[in-house]
């Protein structure tokens, strides 16, 4: 690690109150360009830990920059990992205020629910889909607290790979019944289709991601525990949203899951 316990504490406070605000901030290796990926996860972690304090409770976790498009959009080539808390989530058709977030984009995704522990190293997605009680839709809205979405990997991740929300619903499924390659999504905004793929868009399958992450957590002694949520990564590039829109996303033989921005 490059950076002292101090400096980590302090761009963890520094990101939390930039939620928590709504303020943007420029990207945070601009002032701490040496930092390293344990010093970014480390960031990160202490940033849980506040909103740990404040009473929130982890629910599962997310893959991020996991499509070819959205890793397009980005300019990037890996994967990052972060954390979901109970305060991001929002319910199915509810609502999500505008004015808490900064910039916010939605992101459809497949969501696994774990029935068993999911360890690493040599996490796959055989061990995955056995590990996995129901998938169901799942939409992300992203924040990223960074000045116009501009960041490199090191300071997304410890922005928490801009997470803020999330809302999921419809039909849970069986993995064994469904082929994730190929399943199909559908994004609208205010009625109107805006964003389409398929689950192969995810590192070719979405089980892929969770993989990745039990594999990422292993490797610093953490795993997912039996329960968790875990949002596999967007399927298409990232949506904007303002207030007045409403977001719904189809998934093939999985209904649909909806909110709104008000
Ligand atoms: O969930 C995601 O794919 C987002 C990862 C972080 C990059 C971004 O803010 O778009
Ligand atoms: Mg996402």
């Amino acid at each position: 690690m490059k950076l002292s316990n101090e400096t980590i504490q302090s761009l963890a406070r520094h990101l939390d109150d930039c939620a928590r605000q709504a303020h943007d901030t420029p990207k945070i290796t601009d002032t701490h360009p040496d930092m390293d990926w344990d010093d970014a996860y480390a960031v990160q972690d202490a940033i849980r830990g506040r909103q740990l304090a404040r009473g929130a409770r982890i629910v599962g976790y997310k893959a991020g920059l996991t499509s070819h498009a959205k890793m397009r959009q980005m300019g990037v080539e890996t994967p990052v990992f972060g954390y979901l808390v109970d305060t991001f989530s929002v319910p199915d058709g509810g609502a999500c205020k505008v004015a808490e977030l900064i910039h916010p984009k939605v992101e459809p995704e497949i969501a696994f629910v774990t029935k068993t522990e999911l360890k690493g190293p040599g996490c796959h997605i055989a061990a995955v889909l056995a590990a996995t009680d129901f998938v169901i839709p799942g939409i992300e809205v992203i924040d990223s607290r960074y000045r116009d979405f501009r960041f490199d990997l090191k300071s997304v991740v410890a922005d928490n790979t801009s997470a803020a929300r999330f809302v999921v619903g419809g039909q849970p499924l069986a993995v064994e019944n469904v082929d994730l390659r190929t399943i199909g999504v559908v994004l609208e905004k205010n009625g109107v289709p805006v964003a389409f793929g398929a689950g192969a868009a995810v590192l070719g399958h979405p089980a892929a991601a969770i993989a990745m992450l039990a594999n990422h957590l292993g490797a610093r002694g953490e795993s997912i525990p039996a329960g968790s949520l875990i949002l596999s990564g967007g399927i298409t590039e990232a949506v904007a949203v303002a207030a007045g829109d409403n977001v719904t996303l189809r998934v093939q033989d999985m209904g649909s899951t909806s909110l709104r921005f008000i």
